[in-house]
């Protein structure tokens, strides 16, 4: 692990707010561990482990029923921690691969067999070299045909230079983060005004409300950061998911408390009806139908 890497929080407190029956965390990975399978050469961060076994007693902990795991930058294109988690749970958990082009199509088939329903594509220049457009079309126009669909990862002021690229993507295309808004800019300035455009103009585009502990200026309580939050859950309530984004890589304020992440859930999805939607029917419409 990096000598100023921050592991996660070994006893996040019991939420006060109980997901609904059928809940899916829908943004969170799998570490190692290292031992079993090794991190890839090209990261850019080594993390501390966070296995299987962890997250899925976290689930249990915070109230969830489900998982939708995702491959995360320092495991490369390597997806057997990924695999591997989702063949130990089989129904209860999805997975989003990263893939190349050099990707065959047995190996997707076989992903596919194991739960995996999307690939991700990054764009954050700290987590990865290069992010190759061409090869990311030809990748989402064999992905689709197995019905899957694409999860990009960029920040606020990328969003213009990419929005012709997500354009031409062929499927669903789930954006992380609320993409990444500069919250000190409030709702209706800065670049945020822009990917509320985006997802009016395209039906096809989804986002995560995620992540607060990683855009907060405020500080744990994320009082910033539920506006955005709220705006898209209120607009777009059939195309939002919320995850923990558990083990939380790369943080460096501080460590959430994944229960504190929870009970901020009905401050962003202030009735039943939202929630249902935000972490049952839309997750269950998306990686399960
Ligand atoms: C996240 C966020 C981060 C890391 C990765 O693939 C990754 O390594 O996604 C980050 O550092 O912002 O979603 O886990």
């Amino acid at each position: 692990m990096d000598a100023d890497y921050l592991p996660f929080h070994a006893n996040p407190s019991k939420p006060a707010f109980a997901p609904p029956r059928g809940a899916v965390d829908a943004h969170c990975h799998v570490f190692g561990p290292a031992a079993v399978f090794p991190y890839a050469p090209e990261r850019k961060y080594t993390p501390c482990d966070a296995p299987k076994e962890r997250l899925f007693a976290l689930r249990d902990f915070l109230g969830f029923e489900r998982n939708v795991i995702v491959q995360a930058s320092c495991h490369g294109r390597d997806n057997r921690a990924l695999v591997d988690a989702l063949l130990s749970v089989g129904d209860r958990a999805r997975g989003v691969a990263v893939v190349g082009p050099e990707i065959t199509d047995k190996e997707l088939e076989d992903m596919h067999g194991a739960g995996v329903r999307a690939v991700r594509f990054n764009f954050l220049k700290r987590l990865v070299d290069n992010a190759p457009k061409d090869a990311f079309l030809s990748i989402a126009a064999r992905i689709a045909k197995l019905g899957w669909h694409v999860v990009v990862y960029f920040e606020a002021h990328q969003l213009e230079e990419l929005a012709p690229f997500l354009d031409q993507l062929p499927t669903t295309v789930v954006v992380d983060h609320m993409g990444r808004p500069d919250v000190r800019s409030g709702i209706e300035h800065g670049h945020f005004p822009r990917f509320l455009t985006l997802l009016e103009r395209k039906r096809s585009i989804w986002t995560k409300v995620s992540c607060p502990e990683r855009l907060s200026v405020s500080g744990p309580d994320y009082s910033d950061v539920v506006p955005f939050a709220r705006a898209l859950v209120n607009t777009f309530p059939d195309r939002v998911l919320w995850g923990t984004d558990w083990p939380h890589p790369n943080m460096k304020s501080h460590m959430p408390d994944d229960g504190k992440l929870v009970d901020l859930i009905p401050r962003v999805a202030d009735t039943a009806k939202k929630r249902q939607a935000l972490l049952v029917d839309n997750p269950q419409r998306l990686y399960w139908a």
